[in-house]
């Protein structure tokens, strides 16, 4: 009783990330090398000492639930738990139909719990924040509601929440993936205060919105479409401003990180924010340990062959397992487990994991899921007609490879 009970929302489909999300729940596509995009969130309540978490999965889970199994087991010593729950139909024979109905349906754990507050976050973004400080400033504007914000460009707008906030943090308008003419944020005509889909509630209030949202047969069940809107002219919601969110060890400057990775160019770009010289989005930082699941695999090596060519890396991240023989690997993130032979080289790319890349092969901008397996010789990345005709290719020009693709063969 008035604790702080969590729960992630980690079902969302993630259409926009297809390929990769076409075996996998969007959280649970690979990101940053090691990670799945969900340690991201799940990182931050670990590390702001919130350890009662519920993640909700619906799409596609398995993959999400045997990571979280394997990485995020929590010992039963302690009251401390992290507990996938599947989409249970608990109120009727349908899946949740949209995220508030994910947490309606599940209204039994809130009521097991008793908290006095409720954090509901999304599964899919890339960030760090200390939660406890949105959660000091919910209690010191006695809200009813906290919605975490951050200001995105103008042209991003229909993707997000929009948010009006007055000078005392309260919010005074809101709408969701607006189509036209968003309200930008005042002396700011380039930007939009958006919502990072991450909530404080009071529990009560949580409870009592969530049963007058579920006998609305017009609602959409989700929180952006329908609950915030219902909420905020009651004059009890407020806004707060991620960007003075601190992190130990990290300078002013690195506030304010957030990507939503939803689309291939977002997972790319975002991607690129780790391996640059200066990284915006820090890994290393060890006063903000990043977990995941560590397979037993041994560390990375870069051999210098019988040919005489230098296994290398440079700006780049390399993950366990991965064998590096007189290759070049030139800013570019490894998963577990990638084999490079000779005369290849693989520039500014992600290769997910347990991949082959035979002899010969240069691969440039391109996405590799896991298990892909590519020719010797085989050319990526150089020819955009050329790769156009042969492969998926993103808006932005970068060549996606599907999971277990085999590439270049004849
Ligand atoms: P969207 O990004 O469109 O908008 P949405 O599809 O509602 O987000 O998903 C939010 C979170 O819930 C994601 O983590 C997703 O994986 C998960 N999810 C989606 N459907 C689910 C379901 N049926 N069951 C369980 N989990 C589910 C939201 C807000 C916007 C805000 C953006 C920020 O509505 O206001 O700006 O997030 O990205
Ligand atoms: P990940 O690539 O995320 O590590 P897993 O190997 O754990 O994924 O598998 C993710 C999900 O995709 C599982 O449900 C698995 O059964 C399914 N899956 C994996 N490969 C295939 C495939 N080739 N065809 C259909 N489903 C697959």
């Amino acid at each position: 009783m008035g604790g702080i009970l969590s729960m992630i929302l980690a079902g969302g489909e993630g259409t926009r990330l297809f390929p990769f999300t076409s075996l996998r729940a969007k959280p649970a596509v690979p990101f940053g090398g090691n990670y799945r995009i969900i340690d991201f969130v799940l990182n931050n309540f670990i590390n702001s000492d919130l350890l009662q978490i519920f993640v909700l999965t619906q799409f596609k889970s398995h993959s999400l639930m045997k990571h979280l199994s394997q990485a995020w087991r929590i010992s039963g010593l302690t009251d401390h738990f992290i507990d996938p729950i599947p989409a249970q139909m608990r109120m009727g024979k349908h899946w949740y139909k949209g995220t508030a109905d994910a947490i309606y349906q599940n209204l039994n754990l809130i009521d097991t719990y008793d908290p006095e507050v409720v954090c509901v976050f999304g599964g899919d973004h890339i960030y760090k924040m200390e939660i406890r400080q949105m959660i000091d400033f919910h209690r010191n504007k006695r809200a009813a509601l906290t919605v975490a914000a951050i200001p995105v460009s103008v042209e991003k707008a229909g993707q997000f929440g929009v948010i009006e906030v007055d000078e005392n943090g309260k919010m005074i308008g809101f709408e969701e993936k607006p189509k036209q003419n968003p309200k930008t944020i005042p002396n700011r005509p380039t930007h939009v205060l958006a919502s990072m889909g991450n909530y404080v509630f009071d529990a009560d209030t949580l409870v009592n919105y969530l049963q007058i949202d579920a006998e609305d047969d017009n609602s959409k069940h989700d929180f952006g479409h329908s609950i915030l809107p219902m909420m905020f002219p009651m004059g009890n919601v407020y806004v707060y401003d991620f960007s003075t969110n601190e992190i130990r060890g990290e300078p002013e400057t690195s506030r304010g990180y957030w990507r939503d990775v939803g689309t291939l160019d977002a997972y790319y770009e975002a991607s690129m924010d780790l391996i640059s010289v200066t990284p915006s989005f820090d890994l290393y930082n060890r006063y903000w340990p990043l977990r995941s699941y560590a397979p037993a695999v041994p560390p990375a090596k870069f051999i210098h062959n019988q040919e005489n060519r230098v296994g290398h890396a440079i700006n780049s991240a390399v993950s366990s397992g991965c064998l590096i023989s007189g290759a070049l690997i030139n800013q570019s993130i490894l998963g577990y487990r990638v084999h490079v032979h000779s005369h290849s080289s693989i520039e500014q790319s992600v290769i997910m994991g347990d991949t082959d890349i035979g002899p010969g092969c240069h691969i440039k901008r391109a996405i590799l899921d896991k298990e892909v397996v590519v020719a010797p010789g085989t050319i990526i990345g150089e020819d955009p007609e050329l790769d156009r005709q042969r492969f998926q290719v993103s808006e932005g020009g970068i060549v996606v490879i599907p999971k277990g693709a085999r590439v270049g063969f004849v």
